[in-house]
């Protein structure tokens, strides 16, 4: 396929509730909307950085600068035959995954189009729906934590993820289980321990946690094998896991029990799919992490967490835990059994509202060869 332009919409979206980690606290998301236009269909993806470099070094500035300027021109003129194509065309620009992810995202779209397949299809994926949770941010006391976490199983949540940081760890898992002794809870720290400082989070064992994320440096894998032989908790890498091989790495050194695989951070969805066919290959578990997505990268996420490897609930919630207005004519919400239908229509399987995206735009950029 021909590629005849390339949109660029930098976005800022309100969140319904701010979403604080351990790297910050943030009210409004930004992304990178990407819509490419080939031979007549239209193709959409998300780059998930956000404005600030906390989760990772790229930033929605960063994304734009990379894609104008390095991946799109590698696109003019080529004949696309698909994501393996287009990662082997990008290979010269070293790193810089969501940018990638976010324009590979869009050539998916497209690819699917084509073959008048779903991308769940394209993926070979098992699943009609798929299992998910809720990731909980930091909150200004535990009453306020124990509370929110509270509506959220009104919502019909039966998995939580709680973002911890030093000092904001132990106590509060215990109150969430001590009030929910049979819910499926689990803890990210967004790299916020050293292999010194993680020896306070030894209390968490007590607690039946299904797995403690990233909890050291957000490029290491060599510690958290250290780390993973003093802990009994399963130990989940998010950060560090930046492709297929690094992936490799972490279970040759047994740095991980649990991969969390987000198309965003390893450079696209081709290499998440190659993720988890290593991992279910070596009996490792993976799940689908988020980036607060809005349902255009929720979309892809439901479709690649419908694989068979992905045994434990994903961070992809419903539409509204994230945004009163999203850029989709369709909403995903939960259904009561705590899972979110996987879209069954060619593509992406959700039609953008190019008059949302344009809503939140704060530019559009127009490339062309
Ligand atoms: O570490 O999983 C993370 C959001 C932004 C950046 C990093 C992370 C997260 C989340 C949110 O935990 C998951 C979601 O999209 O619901
Ligand atoms: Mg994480």
């Amino acid at each position: 396929m021909k590629i005849d332009s390339i949109t660029l919409y930098p976005l800022q979206m309100p969140l319904v509730t701010h979403f604080e980690t351990s790297f910050g606290r943030i009210q409004n998301r930004e992304c990178v909307i990407v819509k490419i236009q080939s031979e007549g269909l239209t193709g959409w993806g998300e780059c998930v950085a956000d404005h600030d470099p906390g989760y990772s070094y790229e930033t929605t500035g960063t994304v734009l600068h990379i894609l104008q300027d390095f991946l799109v021109p590698l696109l003019w003129g080529q004949d696309l035959q698909d994501a393996l194509h287009f990662q082997r065309l990008v290979a010269p620009v070293r790193g810089h995954h969501l940018a990638k992810a976010g324009l590979e995202m869009a050539i998916w779209d497209l690819t699917a189009q084509r073959a008048n397949q779903s991308l769940a299809q394209l993926f070979g994926a098992t699943r009609s729906s798929v299992e998910v949770g809720v990731s909980v941010g930091l909150q200004d006391t535990p009453a306020d934590l124990l509370q929110r976490v509270n509506a959220y199983l009104q919502d019909g949540y039966r998995r939580v993820k709680l973002k911890i940081k030093p000092g904001r760890d132990v106590s509060e898992a215990a109150i969430i289980r001590a009030a929910h002794p049979d819910l499926k809870l689990q803890v990210d720290a967004n790299s916020a321990y050293t292999l010194q400082t993680a020896a306070a989070l030894q209390p968490l064992d007590d607690l039946n946690l299904l797995l403690i994320e990233q909890p050291l440096y957000e490029d290491d894998i060599w510690d958290h094998r250290l780390l993973r032989q003093n802990l009994r908790t399963p130990i989940c890498l998010d950060e560090s896991v930046t492709s297929p091989r690094h992936a490799r790495y972490a279970l040759e050194m047994q740095a991980c029990d649990i991969i969390n695989i987000k198309p965003g951070r390893v450079g696209g969805l081709s290499q998440a799919l190659q993720i988890h066919d290593l991992c279910l290959k070596a009996g490792i578990p993976v799940w689908c992490g988020g980036m607060l997505e809005s349902n255009i990268g929720r979309a892809t996420n439901l479709a690649l967490a419908a694989l068979p490897g992905f045994t434990l609930p994903g961070d992809i919630s419903a539409s509204a835990r994230y945004y009163n207005e999203d850029l989709t004519e369709e909403t995903f919400s939960l259904n009561p059994d705590s899972a979110i239908n996987v879209p069954t229509r060619p593509g992406l399987g959700v039609t953008v509202l190019e008059s949302q995206v344009k809503k939140f735009a704060l530019a559009a950029i127009a490339l062309q060869p």
